[in-house]
């Protein structure tokens, strides 16, 4: 049996064939099928994998499983996989509007249109200048496709440099990249190794005049050197859509940063990410009751 943590798909229904799939809207509304379940779709709570004997898969609702990584996930022999893929194309696309809002400064505009006022002023393009992508999946690889049409010079960070990288102009190591980049966007899934990489040391070597984003986990940038850099003007600014602590809180000082930009963790909240998360969950249902390999599959080591 399937259980499935949310609405009734037929398309979900149809790839299992023959095998049952009950869907549910929380785990612990199913604990008469934990005996029987073999996979699962959405998160496990470690108290619930322990009394799942026959449990052997479960996809993750995300396409980062920084959250499901507990402990008991990590003990567990249950193979993980992830949505991975289906929010690169809006994650990109945000990425691009925050680089563009910063950089034309629209919240002045947004400022002034609020007043009626009439606030012409000179700004930047995005052409000609750098975009440091730290992380080249599937996000940052289609930012760079992107950023190549915005004619804009795309330098890169990736674990495995072996892999190709169409678009990217350069790869490079983080200091080179914090060091020649306009704008930095942070896109690599929140793991045991990019936790903190973002702290004051990195702030420090960015240009006084470079943009600060992250579309993909807080954490990965220390909030407290992120606010600092921001609020001296050590960087020009910031646009956040993943933060430290989520939801933000109403009281944090980002809020009301005239040189920062927040989102609320929306930048890959649209219909086409449901529609690829559908798609690579019926997908991997088939594969998974056909025997085959599965679709992303999560390196529980490495964190993605
Ligand atoms: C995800 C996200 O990981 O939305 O799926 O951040």
């Amino acid at each position: 049996m399937i259980v499935v943590v949310g609405k009734e798909s037929p398309v979900y229904v149809e790839a299992a064939g023959e095998v049952a799939v009950r869907f549910v809207d929380a785990l612990d509304d199913a604990s008469d099928v934990f005996a029987e379940m073999e996979g699962v779709v959405g998160r496990v709570p470690p108290e619930v994998l322990v009394k799942a004997p026959r449990l052997r898969w479960v996809h993750s609702p995300s396409a980062g499983v920084d959250a499901d990584l507990t402990p008991g996930m990590l003990a567990s022999p249950v193979v993980l996989t992830s949505s991975a893929g289906n929010g690169g194309i809006s994650l990109a696309e945000h990425s691009i509007l925050l680089m563009l809002m910063l950089n034309r400064d629209v919240p002045r505009w947004m400022r002034a249109q609020a007043e009626h006022r009439w606030d012409h002023y000179r700004h930047g393009e995005l052409a000609g200048r750098t975009v440091g992508i730290y992380g080249l999946g599937n996000s940052g690889l289609d930012l760079a496709l992107k950023a190549k049409a915005f004619h804009m010079r795309v330098l890169g960070v990736r674990r495995r440099p072996g892999q190709p990288s169409p678009n990217v102009d350069e790869l490079c190591d983080l200091d080179r990249l914090l060091a020649e980049s306009d704008f930095v966007v942070v896109t690599t899934p929140r793991t045991p190794s990019t936790v903190g990489v973002f702290g004051r040391d990195a702030f420090a070597r960015m240009k006084p005049t470079a943009y600060f984003i992250c579309i993909s986990r807080g954490g990965i940038a220390d909030d407290e050197a992120l606010l600092e850099a921001v609020r001296t003007r050590q960087i020009a600014g910031a646009g956040l859509d993943a933060h430290g602590v989520e939801p933000l809180p109403p009281d944090s000082p980002f809020w009301s940063l005239p040189n920062v930009v927040v989102t609320p963790h929306n930048g890959a909240t649209s219909d086409g990410t449901v529609r690829r998360h559908q798609e690579i969950v019926a997908d991997n249902i088939r594969r998974f009751v056909g025997g085959e390999p599965l679709r992303n599959v999560v390196d529980k080591a490495a964190g993605y």
